[in-house]
């Protein structure tokens, strides 16, 4: 994928509210605006990469892009589980991600211990790759250097690391 990796930040809605957060993985949704932003070579997928919320930490971070076949939803969207713990809800403040690479396309799967099992797959997958010197180096990147207003809405989103 020529647009990897890709950088994108923007504020943190409310999702469809299936309660991801009580299945231990909680995601953060972000706008349609962000959605349709995306590079159309960024195909629909599960994801792996960097998030930082607001001015805080980096952490490793998985994400899917799409239509949650499982759910059949109508719409696509994006949303980020953040692997760190966190003490309270973040709705409204800024995350900034950087996608480093591509894990698997959506699936639709037949029950939702499949769906669960495959995200933990996932996160296990994000945590070693994201350990390479390649996608080390994104932490360290100007894009996450930036000083971000938490009090704007900004969304940002390209391919060039100086946003
Ligand atoms: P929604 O359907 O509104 O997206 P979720 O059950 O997916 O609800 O929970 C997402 C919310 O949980 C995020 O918007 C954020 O405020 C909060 N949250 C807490 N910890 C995390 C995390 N590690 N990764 C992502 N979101 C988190
Ligand atoms: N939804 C799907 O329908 N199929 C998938 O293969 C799928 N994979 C996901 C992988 C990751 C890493 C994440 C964070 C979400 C994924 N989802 C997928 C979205 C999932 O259905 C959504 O987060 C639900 O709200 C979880 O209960
Ligand atoms: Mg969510």
């Amino acid at each position: 994928m020529r647009s990897l990796p890709y950088f994108f930040r923007g504020p943190v809605v409310r999702g469809f509210g299936r309660g991801s957060k009580d299945l231990g993985i909680p995601t953060a949704n972000f706008p349609e605006s962000v959605v349709d932003s995306l590079p159309t070579d960024i195909s629909t997928g599960i994801y792996y990469g960097w998030a930082r919320l607001d001015n805080g930490d980096i952490h490793k971070m998985v994400m899917s892009i799409g239509w949650n076949p499982y759910y059949k939803n109508t719409k696509k969207s994006m949303e980020a589980h953040v692997i760190h713990t966190f003490k309270e809800d973040f709705y409204g403040h800024i995350l900034s991600v950087a996608m480093a690479g591509y894990i698997r396309p959506e699936r639709g799967f037949t029950s939702l211990d499949e769906l669960i099992t495959a995200i933990h797959n996932d996160i296990e997958e994000a945590k070693k790759k994201l350990d390479l010197p390649e996608h080390l180096k994104l932490k360290e990147d100007n894009f996450f250097k930036t000083s971000v207003s938490t009090t704007s809405n900004q969304i940002l989103n390209g391919q060039h690391s100086l946003l």
